[in-house]
C-alpha cells in the first residue's frame, strides 16, 4: 500500500496521469491487490475481441412496453459491458442510413414509420464475442420463430414489433456504432470482474 501511495504521489508531482488501476486501489483499497493482479493478466491473456463492440436499440414498442431495464439486464448478467447509452428519437433520415439494406424492401416504409413512432434507447455494449453472443440472445428476426430465452422468443410475436435490434456483424456493428454515437460519448473503462466474465477463458477459447 505505501508503494502505491508513493508510486501516485511521484506521477501526480511529475504532473502525470497516475493509471486508473492505481486510483481505483487507492481509492477502494480491498480491490487493490485483484486490481493489480487483473491489470496484469489482462496484459498477458487478453484477445484483440474483448474489446469487440455492438449495437443494442430498444425499438419502439419495447420502450413503450417498458422492457428496457429487463433488456439491460440480459447483457449485464451476460457480462458484457455498457459502453454507451442515450435515449433519442431517431429521425428518418438516421433509419435511413441505418437499414440501408433494406431500402428496396416493401416493407421498408412501414419499418420507418413504427421505428419513428417513439423514443429508442441505442447502447454499445462491449466483450468477448458480443456481437455474435448478443444476436443469439436476441433471438431470430421473426419472432414466431425465435427461441424462448431469447430476448424476441420471450417479448414478442410479430417481425414488425420484435423489440431489439443487435447488429449481425462485426464489421456491421462498427458502422452502426459511428451512425448512432460520437466516439466522445463511448467510454473505455475496466470492469473488475472482468477475468470471471472472459479473460480466465481466452488462453485456450477461440
Ligand atoms: P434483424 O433485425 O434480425 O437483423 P433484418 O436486419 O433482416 O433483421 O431486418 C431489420 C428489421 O426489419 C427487423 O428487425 C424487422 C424488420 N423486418 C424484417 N423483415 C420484415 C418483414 N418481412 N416484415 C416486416 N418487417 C420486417
Ligand atoms: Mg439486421
Amino acid at each position: 500500500m505505501m508503494l502505491q501511495w508513493r508510486i501516485f504521489h511521484t506521477l501526480c508531482s511529475a504532473g502525470r496521469e497516475a493509471p486508473k488501476s492505481l486510483k481505483a486501489g487507492l481509492l477502494f483499497p480491498h480491490v487493490l491487490s485483484c486490481g493489480h493482479r487483473f491489470v496484469w493478466h489482462r496484459t498477458k491473456t487478453s484477445l484483440p475481441d474483448s474489446r469487440e463492440r455492438t449495437l443494442i436499440a430498444v425499438k419502439p414498442d419495447g420502450v413503450q412496453r417498458r422492457l428496457v431495464g429487463q433488456i439491460i439486464q440480459r447483457f449485464e448478467q451476460r457480462g458484457f459491458r455498457l459502453v454507451g447509452l442515450k435515449m433519442l428519437q431517431a429521425s428518418e433520415d438516421l433509419l435511413s442510413e441505418h437499414y440501408c439494406q433494406l431500402r428496396s424492401k416493401p416493407f421498408f416504409p412501414i419499418l420507418l414509420q413504427y421505428m419513428t413512432s417513439g423514443p429508442v434507447v441505442a447502447m454499445v455494449w462491449e466483450g468477448h464475442n458480443v456481437v455474435k453472443t448478443s444476436r443469439t440472445m436476441v433471438g431470430h428476426t421473426n419472432p414466431a420463430e425465435a427461441q424462448a430465452g431469447t430476448v424476441r422468443g420471450d417479448f414478442s410475436t410479430h417481425v414488425s414489433r420484435n423489440v431489439v435490434h443487435a447488429s449481425d456483424s462485426v464489421e456491421g456493428a462498427q458502422r452502426e456504432i459511428h451512425l448512432w454515437f460520437q466516439a466522445k460519448d463511448l467510454l473505455d473503462w475496466d470492469s473488475w470482474d472482468q477475468m470471471s466474465t472472459s479473460d480466465v477463458t481466452t488462453s485456450s477459447a477461440s
